[in-house]
């Protein structure tokens, strides 16, 4: 039976062997036995001396089929196939285009020589599947480029360029012209000749180094176990033969693979992609945008213009005053020149991207823009102004995009004089590195307008989740949610450190308090002032500790103090904030009590958990994944949890509602288990298990 993915060509006496199996050939159980039949038969046939493997579409093998992951193993091993073919006695050369990634480059590290194209690629990105390269890939890799070089590129899955892997020693050549006739030419070269395997390679190895670049990582892992699995299989690489450097890759490998870091990993994958195609509005034209225009260039303002011409737009960026404009164009002309300095780009390009940039103080300037992204100061007085007037300049069809984080965007549509064409885009601190954006859909928002704003926000490589209205959207309701918990942990008994030790060791990026010192506690300051006379007195207040830090002047690392002190330019304990805390406890009547580790970082996550589902019932997103994909990409949620929803099957539904009914013990009103939870408990229901719409009002 004739293979359905891969194929043979015969070019005189070389076998050009091709698989393709879109979208990105994939490594499937089909392609394995495809490649050992069709690499068999090239070895067996008399007439033919050489062998290419090159692929069809887009790219060249990006690796194992991870939809295959847990499912019980078919076909033929893929370790098995590629030993068998370094073995051979006729070379094999590799044609890699696109991104050859995985157990894709694997594949090609197991043939005899590399040619990539210029603009190819490679890479083994499985750490960020909680995996390793399972198919040689840590002992190759290490073979011909050296123990550290290995290190680097598995922990880190980065890709490499074809100039960087030339000079790295990861492929042979890169191509001048046609990929598959030079892949071809060079293989007839080896015809005849000793055949270089990979896996007979040796390389120095510097112990010292290898022992401090091992340490770095494993310190920059955070909770992930993969990286240390990966250190181990490199170090192996260093002292045993192949073989024995095999085991220990494959006994790593299935470690992992059945791994619950792992399978979060695999299931965040796949719901990014998910994530990205919003139920209803599929199917759904973005309207066409070609010049976009920003208001503003503080912090947020700057950070959103360099994202967008980033990407090759060009920006109007509007300020009321000389002075604040020249300010935000320094701060991007010197985002560039920065990268200019680290490499990242050349002058060229940074004098490209400064062209695309059109200050102006004069509002008008923007009327003839597809979108505008208004990033002005968060006061609902002040943007409803901003947007009065822009709903009388903007063109017609123009996107009015408001980059609230808490505001109303009804009320702002309705300020504009023409809510279809407003929608929210809420970037992350700094918006040119942070990869989420928040599209907030109003209630009379345009279906293209939305659109458009998730069209606009892949284009800059962000991941753009779109959701209804609600006071600080998914992201800062959920965090409103766990930094109240916060504050009544530390209430009840814990210090400041002990909650932002317990989660950090839990796997966030920052604790809440380490945060509230990074971001300015100002500003949290200024809006429970705001809106003290809307606060419900039967509600536990959690405000005095914050209040009394912010009373001192202690703003956080930007005065040098705040929840810590920044004095000796690390973050320590400080007395005072102590004192604080246990006055706060003693106006309120609380003997405090020790709180462990344990009970801190399950009460946080339980509450983060209920309040999701009650943003679920709401239908302010539909999903599950919605909730995860915010939390991983915008507020430091460690990736290898998966996210606080696919987290809380894991513990069990049940469990975590028990801890919920535990939180409002403590916390009281506006912390009751969310009837949702209460009703998945009760059916036996997962998230998993939530499709969009299931949610909507229970
Ligand atoms: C591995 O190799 C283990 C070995 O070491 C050991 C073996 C023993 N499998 O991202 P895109 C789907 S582990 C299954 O939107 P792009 C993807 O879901 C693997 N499906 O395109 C999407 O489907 P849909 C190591 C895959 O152009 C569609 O293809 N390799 C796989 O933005 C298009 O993907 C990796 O981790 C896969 N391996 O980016 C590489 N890859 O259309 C993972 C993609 O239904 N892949 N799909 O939503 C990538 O990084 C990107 O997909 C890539 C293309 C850069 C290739």
């Amino acid at each position: 039976m004739t293979n359905p993915v891969v194929r043979t060509e015969q070019k005189g006496d070389v076998a050009l062997i091709i698989v393709n199996n879109p979208p990105v050939n994939a490594i499937s159980s089909a392609v394995r036995s495809g490649l050992k039949e069709h690499v068999e038969r090239a070895m067996a046939d008399p007439a033919t001396k050489a062998a290419v493997i090159a692929c069809e579409g887009r790219t060249f093998v990006a690796g194992a089929d991870i939809s295959e992951f847990g499912k019980p193993p078919s076909g033929p091993s893929l370790q098995d196939l590629l030993n068998g073919m370094e073995a051979g006695d006729k070379p094999v050369v590799a044609a890699l285009h696109g991104t050859a990634l995985g157990g894709g480059f694997e594949i090609a590290l197991a043939t005899h020589a590399r040619v990539i194209d210029p603009k190819g690629m490679v890479g083994v990105p499985e750490v960020k599947l909680g995996l390793l390269p399972g198919a040689g890939g840590t002992q190759r890799i290490p073979r011909l480029a050296g123990a550290l070089v290995g290190l680097d590129l598995c922990t880190s899955g980065r890709f490499v360029k074809a100039k960087e892997a030339l000079s790295l020693g990861l492929v042979d050549k890169v191509a001048e012209g046609d990929l598959r006739e030079e892949a071809i030419a060079y293989a007839r070269t080896l015809v005849g000749k000793p055949l270089r395997r990979s896996a007979e390679q040796q390389q120095p190895f510097d112990k010292a180094a290898f022992d401090k670049a091992e340490a770095d990582v494993l310190k920059k892992a955070r909770g992930a176990i993969a990286p240390a699995k990966i250190a181990e299989c490199i170090r192996a690489s260093t002292v045993g033969d192949f073989k024995q450097g095999e085991a220990v890759e494959r006994k790593n490998f299935m470690e992992l693979l059945v791994s619950d870091q792992s399978k979060a990993m695999r299931y965040v994958f796949f719901a990014e992609r998910e994530a990205q195609k919003t139920p209803h509005l599929v199917g759904v034209e973005p309207r066409k945008v070609e010049k976009v225009g920003v208001i503003g260039a503080g912090t947020m303002g700057a950070g959103i213009t360099i994202s967008l011409i980033n990407s090759g737009m060009p920006v109007t960026i509007v300020e009321t005053s000389q002075e604040a404009l020249d300010r935000g164009v320094k701060r991007m002309a010197d985002t560039w020149a920065r990268d200019v300095k680290l490499g990242r780009i050349n002058q060229a390009v940074a004098d490209q991207r400064m062209a695309l940039l059109k200050p102006t103080t004069d509002f008008n300037s923007l009327a003839d823009c597809d979108l505008v992204i208004e990033a002005v100061f968060e006061e609902m007085a002040i943007k409803k102004d901003v947007f009065g007037r822009l709903g009388k300049i903007a063109k017609k069809g123009a996107v009015l995009a408001s980059n609230t984080s808490y505001l109303d965007i009804n009320q702002i549509g309705e300020a504009a004089g023409r809510p279809e064409d407003v929608i929210g885009m809420h970037f992350f601190s700094p918006a040119n590195i942070m990869r989420l954006v928040e599209v907030i859909e109003g209630s009379k928002s345009a279906k293209d307008a939305v659109q458009t704003g998730v069209a606009i926000g892949k284009r800059m490589g962000k991941l753009p989740i779109v959701m209804g209205v609600c006071d600080g959207f998914v992201g800062n309701r959920i965090l409103a949610t766990w930094r109240q918990v916060s504050d009544m942990l530390v209430e009840e008994g814990a210090m400041p450190k002990d909650v932002d030790d317990a989660m950090e060791a839990w796997g966030m990026a920052m604790g809440p308090y380490a945060v509230g010192d990074l971001a300015g506690l100002d500003i949290g300051m200024r809006r429970r002032k705001e809106f003290a006379h809307l606060r419900d007195p039967e509600k536990r207040d959690t405000g005095a500790i914050a209040d009394a830090i912010c009373a001192l002047g202690r703003y956080g690392q930007k005065t040098g103090s705040g929840y810590y002190t920044y004095a000796s330019g690390k973050r320590e304990v400080d007395p005072v904030v102590t004192q604080i805390v246990e006055k706060a406890s003693k106006d309120k009547g609380i003997t405090r009590k020790p709180v462990s580790a344990d009970k801190i970082t399950s009460y946080i996550h339980a509450a983060m958990v209920n309040e999701a589902c009650k943003i679920l019932s709401e239908n302010i997103v539909s999903r599950p994944i919605d909730v995860d994909m915010v939390k991983l990409n915008g507020y430091g949620f460690p990736v290898w949890r998966g996210g606080p929803m696919f987290e809380a099957d894991r513990i069990g539904v049940d469990k975590v509602l028990a801890t919920v009914k535990e939180v409002h013990k403590m916390a009281g009103k506006g912390f009751e288990p969310a009837s949702l939870l209460e009703w998945m408990a009760a059916n036996n229901k997962k998230f998993a298990d939530i499709k969009p719409g299931d949610a909507k009002g229970k």
